[in-house]
């Protein structure tokens, strides 16, 4: 683009046709690329959900097969994981908004960005490949050596791969927000002045880097071992199936604060904006952000309480589990007195944060019992954990997400979502969400095992409740989803560059972004001082009046 951008032309319309999307280096163009996929994944996911749910009416089961109930689980739970719930936050929101709040005009690599998007949807595409080939029906954890078995035929080769292929994505993606945050921000942005969404992610980007790697090679190891029978995981060569489960975790569990830092990134944003008041302990909520994901090393072996590992270790790791409760805390405690005395706006991303508390308080408490060997193991393998992590997983992560998409849609798009939709949809995502899984909870404890395709029919109530629950929250979502592809169609209100009054350096480009992003590079400025925001009337959003500070 040559002179200065003329009124109208956009990031999305710099350039036009498929091609000059599919090449593209723009980071907001991949961002939204990302998303669009991400969103599928959720959706399909969301698909395997709802089967094993109607399976489940019955106490006796009755709608697949046994088999067929394995596999659909097995991708269910894949497909959450890595495709949707890894990615989600960092790679379609991050790679939106990370340049705009540094005041950049994009990633510090770009190229790789866009590799990183194709390596994703290469593992994407490789597990539903996995479907024609016969399925999959390990579990997403993969453990062998079931999953070794010569029986297994091709689907598991095809898993690893597209676990290695995900896993090289996302390692690009950390590489590129740590080298843009280091190098690419805004004159006068010291460390300090960054948006805690960009903490978030930075610490995400930590763990993304030194973790996934093991996951990799973990990958390429079990390919090698079903192929060559190496003798590293499978016991009749030679192996040791725990070692698998110990490199397994080794990155899961880190993967898990992968999950949940942009979440939380995202709930310090919301809650400051939507309470007018700056964030409370700014630099508390930051360093709990890297604590966590220092920490979140350490803890692995509380998913292996029963493999047999010694009671030594079971005792380190229970204890190391406990300390991670103390950085969320800190968290969950800075943002309670933001909102103390705030004026809380209850806009759809203020609500949907509202309803993180909630769920969050629930999630994070829950992990405790699992985390305390004594009450772990009666609690291991059965709905209890099955509730415990979705409360963390879709709860808090994929409600946080919820609210980022509302939040930065008008920034992204151009335009307003309708205000009354987005608040109902986040009523009934909330409300559909405990109905399904706090009967969870209770089962569990009264002794219902995971991962079976029948159960016993005292159970049969608390199930039937969960599967209704599942479908008023896929009524919710659904909702969402309408509510902001209408606002795209010739109804949908324009929206101003800054519609929520925020302070941090996306809300002064316009809206869309044009494709450099700011139209004379920004200063830095402190993301969280409101006192030089004014609001105009109508909906024209919010303005600056006179100097701001500049950081
Ligand atoms: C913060 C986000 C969190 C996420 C996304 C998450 C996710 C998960 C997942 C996916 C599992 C199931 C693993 C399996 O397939 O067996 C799990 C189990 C477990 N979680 Fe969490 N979790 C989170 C937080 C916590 C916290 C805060 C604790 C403890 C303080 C915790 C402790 C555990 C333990 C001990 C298990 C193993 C339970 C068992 O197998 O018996 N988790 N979690
Ligand atoms: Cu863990």
């Amino acid at each position: 683009m040559s002179g200065a951008a003329h009124a109208g032309d956009s990031y999305l319309t710099h350039g036009r046709g498929l091609r000059s999307w599919l090449l593209t280096v723009d980071h907001k163009r991949i961002g939204v690329m990302y998303l669009g996929v991400i969103v599928g994944t959720l959706i399909l996911g969301g698909v395997f959900a709802l089967a094993l749910r109607l399976h489940l009416w019955n106490a006796g089961g009755g709608l697949v097969s046994n088999d067929t109930y394995n596999r659909l689980f097995t991708l269910h739970g894949a497909v959450m994981v890595f495709l949707f719930v890894i990615p989600g936050i960092p790679s379609a929101l991050g790679n939106f908004v990370l340049p705009l709040q540094v005041g950049a005009k994009d990633v510090a690599f770009p190229r790789v960005n866009l590799l990183s998007f194709y390596l994703y949807l290469a593992g994407a595409v490789l597990f539903l490949v996995t479907l024609v080939v016969g399925g999959l029906d390990t579990g997403w954890t993969l453990y062998p050596p079931y999953s070794l078995e010569g029986a297994r035929g091709l689907g598991i080769l095809i898993a690893l791969v597209g676990v290695f292929l995900a896993g090289f994505s996302s390692i690009l993606t950390g590489v590129n927000f740590i080298a843009t945050i280091h190098k690419l921000r805004a004159p006068g942005m010291g460390w300090f002045d960054l948006p805690l969404f960009l903490w978030a992610l930075y610490a995400t980007a930590i763990i993304q880097i030194l973790a996934t790697p093991v996951l990799g090679i973990t990958a390429a190891l079990g390919f090698m071992e079903r192929l060559f029978h190496l003798g590293l995981f499978m016991p009749e060569y030679g192996g040791d199936p725990v070692l698998f489960q110990h490199f397994f975790w080794f990155y899961s569990h880190p993967a898990v604060y992968i999950m949940i830092l942009p979440a939380m990134g995202i709930v310090s944003e919301v809650v400051s904006v939507f309470s007018r008041k700056p964030i409370f302990g700014y630099r508390f909520i930051a360093m709990s952000s890297l604590a966590i994901a220092v920490i979140g090393f350490l803890v692995w072996g509380h998913h292996m309480f029963v493999s047999g590992q010694s009671q030594w270790a079971n005792l380190v790791f229970s204890f190391l589990t406990l300390l991670v409760a103390i950085p969320s805390a800190i968290k969950t405690f800075n943002w309670l007195a933001t909102m103390y005395k705030g004026a809380i706006i209850l806009k759809t991303p203020m609500v949907y944060v509202l309803t993180f508390f909630a769920i969050f308080g629930v999630g994070g408490l829950t992990g405790l019992f699992l985390g305390i060997l004594a009450t772990d193991i009666p609690l291991h393998d059965t709905y209890f954990v099955v509730a415990h992590f979705h409360f963390v997983m879709v709860g808090a992560v994929m409600i946080a997400f919820l609210a980022g998409v509302h939040y930065w849609w008008p920034k992204m798009t151009g335009r307003l979502y309708d205000e009354r939709l987005g608040v109902t949809s986040a009523v009934l995502v909330f409300l559909g969400f405990n109905l399904t899984f706090i009967p969870q909870f209770i089962v569990g404890i009264a002794g219902m095992p995971r991962r079976y395709a029948t159960y016993a029919v005292e159970f049969q109530g608390q199930n039937r409740l969960s599967t209704v629950g599942a479908f008023v929250l896929t009524a919710g979502l659904v909702l969402a989803l309408w509510g902001l592809l209408a606002s795209l169609g010739k109804a949908g209100a324009r929206a101003p560059r800054n519609p929520w009054g925020a302070a941090s350096l996306e809300w002064q480009a316009e809206s869309p972004p044009s494709h450099h992003n700011f139209e004379v590079p920004p200063d830095g400025v402190s993301p969280y001082d409101y006192t030089t925001l004014k609001e105009l009337p109508g909906d024209q959003g919010w303005v600056v009046v006179g100097k701001r500070e500049v950081a």
